[in-house]
């Protein structure tokens, strides 16, 4: 072996490559005095401390928790700037909608995106991996939705790619030029629409940039119908979709989730019965983001009448300038569980097997096991409710990252 983690006082595992609804979302086997063995990157032994095989390097995890390293499946990661100036704002009672109504807001972003050039926007993302990884995350989607113009939503997916190819972490590119209608749409909303559909999602998917295809389903942003008529143009080029649904308002975002058979709807907060029947008719994985209720100071999404209901629920940080500026994937954690009442075990699910599923990466991330690619962290917790239990600091010990130790 060329790794072998030994002295696990738990390790804290969902299994196999599908994701988990209902009663299995709680499916995570905790096993004890365990050791793990890596080979080439993989992991390639599981199994008790006494049998364990020798490794080329050992590490004592000290009686620690191990999981499987944290799946981030939705964040706004590639941005210009900040909107530190709008904060008081927000603190005299403008909402969100009302901010970005007024042309801050996304608008902001996409002025401080465009205005940055290609090696500032990689060197900003690059430093956000580097602290996500150093929080135990080691797979995130990004989304682009910042440029709303061809070049800048273009030069975004192209810094993915490159720190996809050039960084530790797992990268999977979502392009959301959808985001909000940029100024120079604003009288002619639907011009941005055609925009969209018959120039930018065909050049993404001509350029091979983005896996998936996202949009802004909600009031002053996008409607049902102009959501339909991008996402089911994505479809038609290849793009899977996903969908921003029922975050403020209920506008039936959630139910055309279910009618495109989306991979995932995000956020949901505000979704009604008939949306979530559609989400679990159709097998369409919750993303929530209980970071972005708390920082909106808005309700949290009905997560336990989901699982009651069926529908698979990840959790992930939605980290961006606006609505959710934290990378830390744990703050979502603790969130899911005080606020949301998921079990310890049914939110390390949500961050890891249903996360990787929510964008696809089953096959390698997500679980600890034989086979899968070696994305591990060791906290510094003797146990998985230890890890839930506190909120506030850093838990990480060490991160391991295709088989690699990076902190
Ligand atoms: O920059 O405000 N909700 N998009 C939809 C966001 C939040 C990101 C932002
Ligand atoms: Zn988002």
């Amino acid at each position: 072996m060329d790794l072998v983690i030994k002295n696990i006082s738990v390790l804290a595992t969902a299994k196999g490559k599908s994701v988990q609804r209902g009663i299995e979302q709680g499916n995570i086997e905790t096993r004890e005095n365990m050791a793990i063995g890596i080979l080439d990157k993989k992991i390639a032994y599981i199994g008790k401390e006494q049998e364990a095989p020798i490794g080329a390097k050992e590490i004592d995890a000290g009686g620690r928790l191990v999981t499987p390293g944290l799946v981030d499946a939705h964040t706004h990661l590639v941005f210009g700037g900040y909107r530190q100036n709008e904060l008081e704002r927000k603190l005299r009672g403008d909402s969100y909608l009302d901010i970005l109504r007024s042309g801050g807001g996304i608008l902001s972003t996409v002025n401080s995106t465009r205005a940055a050039g290609f090696e500032e926007l990689q060197t900003k993302a690059e430093s956000f991996l580097d602290k996500m990884l150093a929080h135990g995350t080691t797979t995130v989607e990004a989304k682009s939705g910042y440029g709303l113009d061809m070049e800048t939503e273009i030069k975004q997916l192209q810094v993915v790619k490159a720190l996809n190819e050039s960084h530790k972490m797992d990268i999977v590119s979502t392009f959301m030029g959808a985001h909000a209608i940029p100024n120079e749409y604003k009288d002619n909303p639907e011009g941005f629409v055609d925009f969209i559909i018959n120039e930018m999602i065909p050049h993404v998917a001509k350029e091979k940039l983005a896996k998936y295809c996202d949009i802004f389903c909600e009031t002053a942003v996008f409607d049902v119908s102009q959501s339909r008529r991008i996402l089911t143009a994505a479809k038609e080029q290849g793009f899977k979709v996903k969908i921003h649904a029922d975050e403020i308002d209920p506008i039936g975002g959630a139910s055309l989730a279910g009618e495109l058979q989306c991979i995932s709807a995000e956020h949901l907060i505000a979704a009604p019965d008939e949306g979530l029947d559609e989400l679990a008719k159709n097998g369409v994985i919750a993303v929530l983001l209980p970071a972005t209720s708390h920082y909106l100071n808005k309700d949290y999404a009905r997560a336990k009448e989901m699982i009651k209901r069926g529908i698979p629920i990840a959790v992930a940080s939605d980290f961006n300038p606006g609505s959710s500026p934290n990378f830390n994937l744990q703050v979502a954690m603790s969130l899911s569980c005080l606020k949301y009442k998921l079990t310890p075990k049914e939110a390390l699910m949500a961050v890891t097997l249903n996360g990787a599923c929510a964008i696809e990466m089953q096959e390698t991330k997500g679980t600890i096991e034989i086979g899968k690619d070696a994305d591990i962290v060791i906290w510094d917790c003797p146990d998985l409710n230890f890890l839930f239990y506190r909120f506030g600091n850093n838990q990480v010990h060490t991160v391991i990252k295709n088989g690699r130790i990076v902190l």
